[in-house]
Formats: C-alpha cells, structure tokens, sequence
C-alpha cells in the first residue's frame, strides 16, 4: 500500500505498511483498484454523455466510490469488493449501450475479473505511485483529492434531491484526466484550479439542499449535557439520514444526540421542533473512542469520520452511505422513496443505560451565512467604529496530533477586537473557550460543517461589496486554516478559485504536494504553513 491523501500520513510522507487511521493495507489496495474502476466509469460515462445517453447511475457510482475512498470512511474489504464488481456492470450496461468499444480505450475501462485474487494483484499496481513523475503525481493526487471532496457534497444534496450536471460533468472530465498519460503540468494545473470552481458550485448546491429543506441555520445555544433517557448519538455529516432518525425514534423514549461533524444539526429550525433531540455529546471525530464508550447507547455514522471501533463498544456501532466496517451491521440505502429503517438501532437503544454525562453548560453556533447577513448592520457598525479588527477564519479539520493545541492557543491569544468565523470540526479546539463578544457578537461565530465553509466565503463576498472593495484580500480577514482529509483539500481549492490569497495551512503541509507543485502554490497564491502562534499571530494581526 502506499496513500498520502491525508494529514496524518505516516512520517509526513505516506502509510506503507497500515493507514495512521487504521485502513489495513489490503483494504488501502482495494480502495485504489476501486478509484481504478470508477475512472473507467467516468471515462465510459464521457462517451455516452457524447452519444446524447443519460446515464445517472454511472454518475451515482462515480459519486458513491470516491466517497467510500475518503480517509475514515469505510474500512470494509467486502463492500469495496462489491462496489468494484458493481463498477465492471455499469461499465458494461454503458458499454453495451454504444454499441461498440471506442478506440484507445485506457485500461481501467476494459479490465475485468470475478477473482478476489486478481483483485488483489492488480490493486497493487494501480495505486498513487503508479505515476512516475513526481509532479505529474502531486498533482493528480490533488485533483483527485479534491473530486473525493465534491463526491462527498454531491452525494448529501443527492440525498435531498438536489444535483447538479455540471459538477457531474466536471467529476468525469477530471478522472478522465488523471489515467491521461499525455497530460504536463501545464495542463494539469488549470484542472485543479477548476476543480476548486466546482467545489464552489457543489457547497453552494448543498447549501440550497440543506437550507431549502431545512430551513437557514439560526444562532442556537446547544446543550451540552445529557438526558435520562438512552440515546442514539449520530455522527457524520448527512442530514437525510438525521431527520429520518429523529422521526422514526419520535415518542419511541430514545434521545438523540449529535456528535463531531454533526454538531450543526443543532442550528437548523427542522430539526429543533423535535424534543427528544437533547444536544451534542462530545468533540471532535478522534475523541470517539473515548466518547462512544461512555456514550453508552448505539452510534450512528452517517459519513467519513470513524476510527476503527475497540471491541468494547463496536457492537453498539452502525454505519450507513458511504461509511463502513467489518463487523459493524450496515443500514442499507432507500429504497423507492422510503426511508431508511433504523429499527434495529431503536430496538438496540432500548438496552442500554442513559449516556454518561461528561460535560454541561452550552455552547452557541448557528453563523452561516443567512444569520450573519441577519446581523449586518450590526457587524459592519463594528468594524466601522473599529471595535472589530480582523476576523480570523479558523475553519477546517480537528485531528489527532499534539501539535493541534497550536489553535487552541492561537484562539486563545488573539487579541479582543478579532472575530473567528469557523467551519469543520477544527472548532472543537476552541469552541468552548470563553472568549467572550463584542458588542453582542460572539467572538467565535460557527458557521457548520466543514461545507458550510461556503458560508464563509458568502460571508467575505458580501462584506467586500457593503465596504466597496475591488479584491476580496482587502477585507480585514485572515485564513489560518487546518486540515485533515480530502474535503479540506477541495474547501482549500475553493477559496484560492474565489480569488483568496495568503492562507495558512496547518499543523502540517500536505505531503502530497511536490516541492514544485508547492512552491508554484507558494508563489502564485501566497499559501503558507504554520510556525509558532507568536509569529504567526504577530504576522496575521499586522
Ligand atoms: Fe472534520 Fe475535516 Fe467534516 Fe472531515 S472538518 S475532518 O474534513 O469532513 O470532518
Ligand atoms: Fe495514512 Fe491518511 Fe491514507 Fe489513512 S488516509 S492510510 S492515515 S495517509
């Protein structure tokens, strides 16, 4: 095996020998014979868009795959098996669609076998270091990274019943492009620029998606604490799968709670109305082995974000979408319109004793963009009178790592007339420090998920036309941002597509990125890495 596409790569160059977060190495190799196939997907569902055919379930398989293969999200040998086999149907039902095999044909759209075996075999030689040329590489690899991001998107506003062609087109035209042997540089570059323009049209469409079936996210207190009651603790990112389970456990006596990335359920008015619904319980996605122990009821995982369970607590574990593992029982897809049945987790909380209580009080989000543009008046006032400085984006991905208490104390030491806007989980860094308001605005303003970063740049894009500005890197807003996994990369992408310059990106630089592929990013867009908060801050605060 051999992956680099996220921040905790082994030695900061990438896992050989078993993923940091758990991914063994055949399931590593399987994941990349997986993408393998899915390119032949993409490049089959190229040649029928060309011949006028529709075909939305090779679009839905592009989707469905590259989201499987994004860091924590499915550890299960057996799915990805199934999804490769599934891969060769589709390519043939498009295959035998057009009637005939096109010429040069690349590879992975004609290979085929029925044995795990050959399966076996072939996924190591179709991985990351396939591409010889370090840069040509780097810069695949950032492509890829970032089509994984959109995936993910996509496939909560499909959830909703949202989509978007173009974005479908873009995810072809890019997986084409990296089993394109001709392609330089040159060439490449521009593909990941574009692909950061889509990561723009993919947030804003599950924006639309989230708040048009949900209503706008409003300034919310979300309590911390717990209930008498056995819960269900949800984590991930997908909204469908959280109301149907808050109306399938309605008057059932089990609470809901949220955890990690699904914090921001809180904030949406849809999902208020539910009384059962207690709060959030706990961090960040790495603290669940900790937190889904004295949880005590099942876990929910919606999405990525799941760290391979310890056998005292796994069987209380329940995966759904793209997420997956070995021995956790799965609650399959819908069906002809119907929900999804979480029975089996109603059935299993009924068992268990009420949550732990490992915190109280409360913490307020609720910032995304419609809330904020609710406040304006009120926030542009304070940057008038000067009462406000600089706001300080600090969104992006918590992690494991010691060296992340560089944001908590870099929250910590900012001076008082700055604001954070925050997206992602990299706020549990610092989203219950006291750091107080100004003039009624608190000083850390949550926008959501690591999507609803899109919120962020709404935010921006509005503030420079009430100031006037010709550049949006005129505004007094600084980015110091973290990341973890791959839709870190395409959040990334999107900003510098909106025309953001000078971020900082920690704990670390993405190992991915050669020193060319580095240095033109340096260059050309001002990305930073982090050094010390005194520095930083002195340099940021300027
Ligand atoms: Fe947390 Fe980072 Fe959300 Fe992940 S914000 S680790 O990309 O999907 O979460
Ligand atoms: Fe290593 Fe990250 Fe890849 Fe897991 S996802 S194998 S930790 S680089």
């Amino acid at each position: 095996m051999f992956c680099y596409q996220c921040q905790e790569a082994s030695k900061g160059t990438g896992c050989e020998i078993k993923g940091v977060c758990g991914k063994t190495s055949d399931v590593a190799n399987l994941q990349d014979l997986l993408l393998f196939v899915t390119k032949g997907v993409a490049w089959w569902s190229q040649k029928a868009d060309e011949a006028g055919i529709i075909n939305p379930v090779a679009e839905k398989y592009i989707i469905d795959s590259m989201f499987i293969t994004i860091t924590n999200a499915n550890f299960d040998r057996n799915k990805i098996i199934a999804q490769i086999k599934k891969g060769f149907e589709v390519q043939d039902s498009l295959a035998e669609k057009l009637g005939k095999t096109p010429e040069n044909t690349p590879e992975c759209a004609i290979w085929r076998t029925d044995s795990e075996e050959a399966m076996e075999e072939k996924s190591t030689s179709v991985g990351v270091l396939s591409h010889k040329n370090e840069d040509i590489r780097s810069l695949k690899e950032l492509l890829t990274y970032g089509m994984k991001g959109i995936a993910a998107y996509a496939e909560h506003a499909h959830n909703l019943g949202y989509h978007n062609a173009e974005v479908n087109a873009f995810m072809k035209k890019g997986l084409v492009a990296t089993v394109d042997e001709t392609l330089e540089v040159d060439e490449l570059l521009p593909l990941v620029l574009e692909c950061g323009k889509y990561g723009v049209e993919v947030m804003s469409l599950l924006d639309k998606a989230n708040t048009e079936s949900y209503g706008h996210p409003e300034i919310t207190s979300v309590n911390l604490g717990v209930g008498k009651n056995p819960g269900i603790l949800v984590s991930g990112h997908d909204l469908k799968d959280f109301e149907e389970l808050l109306k399938q456990t309605e008057g059932t006596g089990i609470d809901i709670y949220t955890h990690s990335e699904m914090l921001p359920a809180n904030y949406y008015p849809a999902f208020k109305k539910y009384k059962h619904f207690i709060g959030n319980y706990g961090n960040s996605w790495w603290a669940q082995t900790k937190e889904f122990e004295s949880f005590n009821g099942p876990v929910l995982l919606t999405t990525n974000c799941l760290v391979p369970p310890k056998e005292s607590y796994k069987e209380r574990v329940y995966t759904t979408g793209a997420a997956g593992f070995d021995g956790c029982t799965h609650i399959p897809e819908r069906k002809d319109g119907q929900p999804k049945d979480f029975s089996v987790l109603i059935e299993h909380a009924r068992k268990c004793q009420a949550p732990t209580e490992i915190e109280t009080g409360e913490i307020v989000g609720g910032f995304a963009h419609n809330q904020v543009m609710a406040l304006a008046d009120k926030v542009v006032d304070a940057v008038k009178s000067g009462a406000i400085k600089k706001f300080v984006v600090m969104a992006g991905c918590d992690g494991r790592v010691s060296s992340r208490s560089y944001y908590t104390d870099f929250a910590q030491e900012l001076p008082e007339d700055s604001v954070i806007l925050t997206a992602g989980c990299a706020k549990y860094r610092y989203n219950k420090l006291k750091l107080g308001d100004i003039g009624g605005i608190p000083r850390i303003l949550d926008a959501g998920q690591c999507n609803d970063s899109y919120s962020l740049a709404v935010i921006a894009l509005k503030l420079k036309e009430v100031f006037g500005l010709e550049d949006i890197n005129e505004l007094p807003i600084v980015y110091n941002i973290a990341w973890y996994e791959q839709k870190a990369v395409i959040v990334l992408l999107a900003l510098l597509s909106l025309g953001v310059k000078n971020i900082h990106l920690g704990p670390t630089l993405p190992a991915f990125l050669s020193p060319n592929v580095a240095k033109v990013l340096v260059e050309q867009f001002g990305i930073g890495s982090i050094s010390t908060v005194e520095q930083d801050m002195a340099e940021m605060m300027a």
